[in-house]
């Protein structure tokens, strides 16, 4: 079933000078979901809470895609489809299962990564293929995908993350996950960071520990007020730093954080020093995280051992996180990915090149991707940014907001008829996003104005009322 979320063309009982308030969405919803029907019933209560908070989401099975798109593979009809709705519209994708449930397409790459010892050269799983919809990904028809003589420009179009999920069970612990995130979210965790630091390798003839890279390139770009940890493996060279352990990993975790960045080695089975039963004992379950890492395979999510890897532990655990942006492979720490960290965590926090912060942390990851490297350097054999942009994977819920800070609470009331008052911290609050949604499609959306106030007309088959800013915790009420 496409569960497609358009808004009711006209109403009647919108006072006229409300009516230029209601946003456009009709022609198509900006989130696509993608599940094998097994778990389609899984993730309802997902697609409901992200068209009642006024973001318009639609779901589509794997078979229905299979049956309808043409295509070498299941793979490229995924593709395929995927080219059809982001012509319509949709801007952000969420593959919703493990691999092979949701297939992979597989890479050969090499790159130039100044090794001793020669060159890096793997075969992995790329999702970039699936946001990269320009051109062919195997256009000498040789059965190797991303080669440089195929023809992709491997710049993102859409923002794809996966749910790399294998039953209903863990895509609702998944959704419960998401709610204490950004539904029901405590507010007493938001304006805390992570940062973590090791030895990094040896270049010529000299040690480098990447606390040096955290302290002088990142850590400028958090917010001031923010509550900073920082775990190195140098931590005595730096004043408040702590010792980077396994224990003090576990307490940084357990405590929930806003953000994490791990600039470390890592592997398909730990995230830095944690086991993957360490990951899946987290108890963070109220205060979810969103995580970034350099680190060596630490989302080899195509991996067909029984076990899940150390990402999928992350983001199906009751604790961990709603996102995280790793590597399927060898990450390319130095210099790659740092410039691309320092990149998006100023687009987090501050807004790359002077534009504005980044709206998502799926967003970020693409506008990222879209600015460090050039088409000069995607396109040159053997070179690490190319490696890094098929490399980098997300995977959890990619239209999560980051927290700036801790988050105002907003109150919701009836006003005059058809019309809705939304107050933060007792104030009128403006620019708030009010929408009525269901039984399955939202009826309006709406827009605060400098009074608080939102005229939605009244929409008798709606369920219910959603307010949302960004920053702040949602009201709603049942109608
Ligand atoms: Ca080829
Ligand atoms: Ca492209
Ligand atoms: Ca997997």
């Amino acid at each position: 079933m496409i569960a497609l979320a358009l808004l009711a063309a006209c109403t009647t009982e919108v006072p006229e000078q409300r009516t230029p308030d209601a946003v456009d969405l009709l022609g198509g919803s900006e989130v696509l979901l993608i599940t094998p029907a097994a778990l389609e019933e899984a993730w309802q209560p997902w697609v409901d809470w992200k068209n009642a908070r006024g973001l318009p989401t639609a779901m589509i099975t794997v078979e229905e895609l299979d049956a309808s798109e043409q295509g070498e593979d299941l793979a490229a009809r995924i593709r395929a489809g995927l080219q059809r709705y982001a012509a319509q519209g949709t801007r952000f994708v969420v593959l919703g299962a493990d691999a092979p449930l949701i297939p992979t397409r597989e890479v050969s790459l090499w790159a130039d990564a100044h090794l001793d010892d020669g060159y890096l050269v793997e075969t992995f799983a790329s999702e970039l293929y699936y946001a990269d919809l320009d051109g062919d990904w195997d256009s000498d028809g040789d059965g190797v995908y991303g080669e440089p003589e195929d023809a992709m420009d491997l710049m993102p179009d859409l923002v794809v993350s996966r749910l790399p999920a294998r039953s209903s069970d863990q895509v609702s612990g998944f959704v419960d996950k998401v709610f204490a995130y950004e539904r029901w979210p405590l507010t007493d965790y938001q304006d805390r960071a992570l940062l973590m630091g090791e030895w990094a390798g040896t270049f010529s003839g000299f040690d480098f520990y990447s606390s040096s890279a955290q302290e002088a390139l990142i850590l400028p770009h958090l917010p001031s007020d923010f509550e900073v940890t920082r775990l190195y493996e140098q931590y005595d060279q730096y004043e408040g730093a702590l010792d980077n352990t396994r224990q003090t990993q576990k307490d940084a975790f357990n405590r929930g954080q806003g953000f994490v960045l791990n600039f470390g080695h890592g592997s398909a089975s730990t995230l830095s020093n944690l086991s993957l039963d360490d990951l899946w004992q987290l108890d963070n379950t109220d205060r979810p995280m969103l995580l970034a890492t350099v680190e060596c395979f630490g989302c080899a999510f195509d991996d067909p051992s029984p076990d899940h890897v150390a990402c999928e532990a992350f983001v199906l655990a009751e604790g961990g996180g709603v996102a995280y942006l790793g590597n399927t492979t060898y990450g390319i720490g130095f210099p790659s990915l740092t410039d691309f960290y320092i990149l998006f965590v100023e687009g987090l926090y501050e807004g790359l090149e002077d534009g504005p912060i980044a709206s998502t942390f799926g967003e970020a990851m693409v506008d990222t991707q879209r600015a460090f490297p050039t088409a000069e350097t995607l396109a040159a054999e053997g070179h690490t940014d190319r490696w890094t942009q098929m490399a980098l994977v997300m995977v959890g819920d990619p239209t999560v907001e980051p927290w700036l800070g801790t988050p105002t609470a907003l109150s919701l009331e009836e006003d005059a008829e058809g019309c809705w008052k939304v107050r933060a911290d007792d104030q009128p609050a403006e620019g708030v996003s009010v929408t009525l949604y269901g039984p399955g499609e939202v009826q309006w959306r709406s827009e605060t104005g400098a009074d608080g106030v939102a005229c939605t007309g009244t929409h008798p088959q709606a369920t219910s009322v959603t307010a949302w800013r960004r920053g702040a915790v949602p009201a709603e009420r049942t109608l």
